[in-house]
């Protein structure tokens, strides 16, 4: 397959005045007739004349009336064409009923619906499929089905067709269409200027009643969007499309976002409070991506960090302000030094700004979304609210209707604020987390904090410069007085020193507030001032990274040598439990400890090879421990923290609950599962009895519990994933396989659907003892289900193969069998260029 390099892009010959598609909708013979007006690019003097296709039956195609045949080439075709502007006409078959894929025009539930990011409109009809030519289109759709939806505003309809017209110049990858048989939740939304914007949530008949909690979210997201970004909406509808098969979480197409109807459909017996909070954070995203994607996109798949990014940002910044501000960035900043630093430090590393892919879907990644938005995060701490404001204002202004870069962006900001950010471009082109190592100097009241930053290869790429980095740093004296406050240092070179003057005794430092930059933090310390630090920061998410360092180095030291945890951490947790000026929330974070897989990756960073059933045990044995010094406080948090009156997903309640469940899950370690089960019978939403089932698993008990869920939810498709990815991802570790090979035959195991194969497969993978289990059959396991799946739905496999990723950590025994299974993989005939990118990369 052909690599497609960023240096290698060239602008459009031909750009699009005009689009003009109906569609004739059948099940296995839908019939597309475009027609399109081609002008052009004064930009280039290239003419050759490139539709992409793929999978397509042409009937007829013409140019300016005159029947045609184009010339077949690599993906696409090419015609001979006049020197000046011109219309192209063609109709085309497709097979909705036929496409596995999810990609293109496809059927669910008897449902037509589209995704084309980033290149399934090409699988619709041939067109210049890339993001740089943008168009206003038209579009008709003949079918009988009594809902008939696409991008834009309405334009007519009658029986049995529809018409919309979107004047908003978008690329291809933000055409949506939708067919079916659905019912809307309607609202409406008033403009900052005040227009009135008909507002629709689509969904099968029995769903509507989940809806509400959406729609609040959607609207909450319209006015936050004019409120702190100044951006108004600016189509007469919007509607939302709940859609069961789907590839990812949902799609932004211009005025028709279409989403997975995981992240749609809540209601307070079917999802948990997590999914709640989930759901409105998606909402916001797909809804900001109006302005950040669709009406400024990007010139080319290598830019996409410049939408996903900011995106994320932007329903970051949303969450942060609807719910705890602290609790977000501490759940955003984990999630990075998890998931991320897991990326950034494996064989599939990459920049935010790749510079190569072979496809693109294998790009969407947690580096170019979640590092992305870490990026944006930087640069408003670089330049300061005003300075941040005024550059993203300047942006929209030139950009608006454009497919801009990340120079484009960088450009805004030098323009606006004056500050030269040569180097911090850096940061979209050197892949890999940083490591920052700190040492400390304390002489006659001048106290000096000198930083080392070095950032480790990674796959073509082993000579790295320093990068900017901006330290948020506060100081703490003795008695847990901050003697600094935060204040944000500028590191721009390999090693440099920062001084404090005029203070009074050796000062105990809290470096990386908020987690200013996405480092690693190397810094010799103890548990005694990591307690302090637990006990006394200001600053809460080094408050909590405190607590969590104390937790990993129990679970480290546990998973090692069998040692107990020490005073320092089970005194310093007690007292932050206990202390009730402190949000419920964020004690249920400190409570929580690190995954498995966390364990794993610190025993690796530190050079110890984890042994995946010791940390199990490990990790067991800190859990009793932790429950048996603070069994009454937790016993007083779970009766205490339960909220009252009807459930409510709010962030206090949900904060309560999160508090109540994780001492629910020490307890049951303890009580052999007796709260777990009231708790389980008596609970009336869905954040309880999960809460309730996953600690009963967890302790290898909650048979009873786990049919009783089955049998009352066995009709709910989205809660019966729930009960396939616990099962698989809290079976006992020896178990887990048997259990998921039995689960694998179990009827309702609808593996073509994604989220079905994810809960499932992806479960068993996160149950970290047994998919590495030491004879390697959870591997063979994931294998086949990934070969199985790859024919059908490449960009599914594709992701799920990233299981393997870490595969580098483990033994020599471990590591040989990951590999022959990925060897297995790469050597399968007709695999799929997704697949077959994923496993080439893992295998280095
Ligand atoms: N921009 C979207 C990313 C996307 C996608 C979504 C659904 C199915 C396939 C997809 N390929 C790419 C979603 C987002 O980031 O907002
Ligand atoms: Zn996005």
């Amino acid at each position: 397959p052909q690599t497609i390099h960023l240096a290698d892009y060239a602008p459009p010959p031909w750009l699009v005045e005009r689009v003009e598609l109906t569609f004739r909708l059948a099940p296995t013979a839908t019939r597309v007739l475009s027609r399109i007006r081609f002008v052009p690019n004064p930009a280039t003097s290239d003419r050759r004349f490139f539709l992409h296709g793929e999978g397509l039956k042409t009937l007829s195609a013409r140019i300016d009336g005159a029947e045609v045949t184009p010339r077949e080439v690599p993906g696409g075709i090419e015609a001979d064409v006049p020197d000046g502007a011109f219309t192209w006409e063609a109709e085309v078959e497709v097979d909705p009923a036929g496409n596995t894929a999810l990609e293109g025009l496809y059927m669910s539930n008897g449902m037509y619906c589209t995704q084309c990011e980033a290149e399934g409109f090409r699988k619709i009809t041939w067109y210049p499929d890339r993001p740089d030519v943008m168009a206003p289109f038209r579009v008709r759709i003949e079918s009988d089905l009594p809902v008939l939806l696409s991008n834009g505003n309405p334009a007519g309809s009658g029986d049995g067709w529809a018409e919309w017209d979107d004047p908003w110049p978008k690329p291809a990858y933000l055409f949506a269409l939708v067919a079916g048989d659905l019912v809307a939740h309607r609202d409406t939304f008033v403009t900052m200027s005040g227009r009135e914007v008909a507002l629709g949530i689509w969904v099968r008949a029995g769903d509507e009643d989940r809806c509400a909690f959406a729609m609040e979210a959607l609207k909450a997201s319209m006015r936050w969007d004019e409120e702190v970004y100044g951006r108004e909406y600016d189509l007469d509808v919007f509607n939302i499309v709940a859609v069961d098969d789907f590839n990812m979480g949902a799609m932004e197409n211009k005025g028709l976002n279409i989403f997975n109807s995981a992240l749609v459909l809540a209601s307070p017996d079917t999802a948990t409070d997590a999914t709640f909070e989930r759901i409105e954070a998606v909402i916001a995203h797909e809804y900001f991506h109006n302005w950040t994607g669709n009406r400024v996109t990007c010139r080319d798949w290598f830019q996409l960090c410049l939408k996903e990014g900011l995106t994320v940002y932007r329903d970051q910044q949303f969450t942060s302000d609807m719910r705890s501000a602290a609790v977000k960035r501490i759940e955003d900043a984990s999630l990075m030094r998890t998931r991320q630093f897991r990326e950034d430090g494996g064989p599939l590393a990459h920049p935010v700004r790749p510079e190569s892919f072979v496809e693109i879907n294998n790009f969407y990644t947690i580096t170019v979304y979640e590092k992305g938005a870490e990026l944006i995060g930087m640069l408003k701490r670089l330049v300061g609210d005003d300075g941040y404001r005024k550059a993203v204002d300047l942006y929209f202004q030139r950009h608006d209707g454009e497919a801009a870069t990340i120079e484009d962006w960088l450009a805004a900001f030098e323009e606006a604020t004056g500050r030269d950010l040569s180097q911090f471009k850096l940061w979209y082109s050197q892949a890999g987390t940083p490591r920052l190592t700190v040492s400390e100097q304390w002489e006659d009241g001048t106290y000096t904090l000198t930083f080392r930053q070095e950032t480790p290869p990674t796959p073509g790429q082993t000579d790295k410069q320093p990068l900017v980095i901006p330290l948020a740093v506060g100081l703490l004296n003795p008695n847990g007085d901050e003697v600094v406050p935060t204040t944000v240092l500028e590191m721009t070179k390999e090693e440099q020193s920062f001084t404090f003057d005029g203070l009074a005794s050796r000062p105990v430092p809290s470096i990386l507030r908020n987690f200013s930059a996405p480092v690693r933090l190397d810094r010799a310390t103890t548990d005694a001032e990591r307690a302090f630090l637990l006990a006394h920061d200001t600053d809460p998410y080094n408050k909590w990274d405190a607590g969590r360092a104390l937790a990993m180095s129990a679970l480290t030291a546990a998973a090692t040598d069998g040692t107990a945890p020490g005073a320092d951490y089970l005194d310093g947790l007690g007292r932050t439990l206990r202390d009730e000026t402190l949000d419920p929330a964020f004690r249920a974070l400190v409570l929580s400890l690190p995954s498995e897989d966390e364990i794993a990756q610190a025993l690796h960073a530190a050079g110890t090879t984890p042994d995946p059933d010791a940390i199990h045990a490990g990790r067991r044995a800190v859990q009793e421990a932790i429950a048996g010094a603070h069994e009454a406080t937790l016993a007083d948090l779970h009766e205490r923290m339960q909220p009252t009156g009807p459930y409510r997903p709010d962030a206090d309640d949900a904060g309560r609950r999160s508090l109540a469940n994780a001492a629910l899950a020490l307890l049951t370690r303890i009580d052999g599962g007796a709260r777990a089960r009231t708790q389980f019978a008596a609970a009336d939403n869905m954040t309880q009895s999960v809460a309730a089932l996953a600690a009963l698993l967890a302790i290898g008990a909650g048979e009873d519990q786990s049919q009783t869920y089955h049998d009352r939810w066995q009709g709910e498709r989205l809660v019966m994933d729930r009960w396939f990815g616990l099962r698989a991802g809290l079976a006992p570790a020896e178990q887990a396989l048997d259990t998921t090979q039995e689960l694998a035959r179990h009827p309702a195991f609808h593996w073509k659907t994604p989220n079905r194969f994810r809960a499932l497969v992806g479960g068993f993978a996160n149950n970290h003892a047994g998919f590495h289990r030491a004879d390697g059959r959870g591997y063979e396991f994931v294998t086949d289900w990934l070969l199985k799946l790859d024919p059908l739905n490449p960009q599914t496999a594709a992701g799920m193969s990233k299981v393997f990723e870490t595969w580098g950590r483990y033994d020599a025994e471990r590591q040989g069998k990951i590999r022959a299974c990925l060897r297995r993989i790469a050597g399968t005939d007709r695999l799929s260029r997704d697949l077959g990118e994923m496993v080439q990369r893992m295998l280095g």
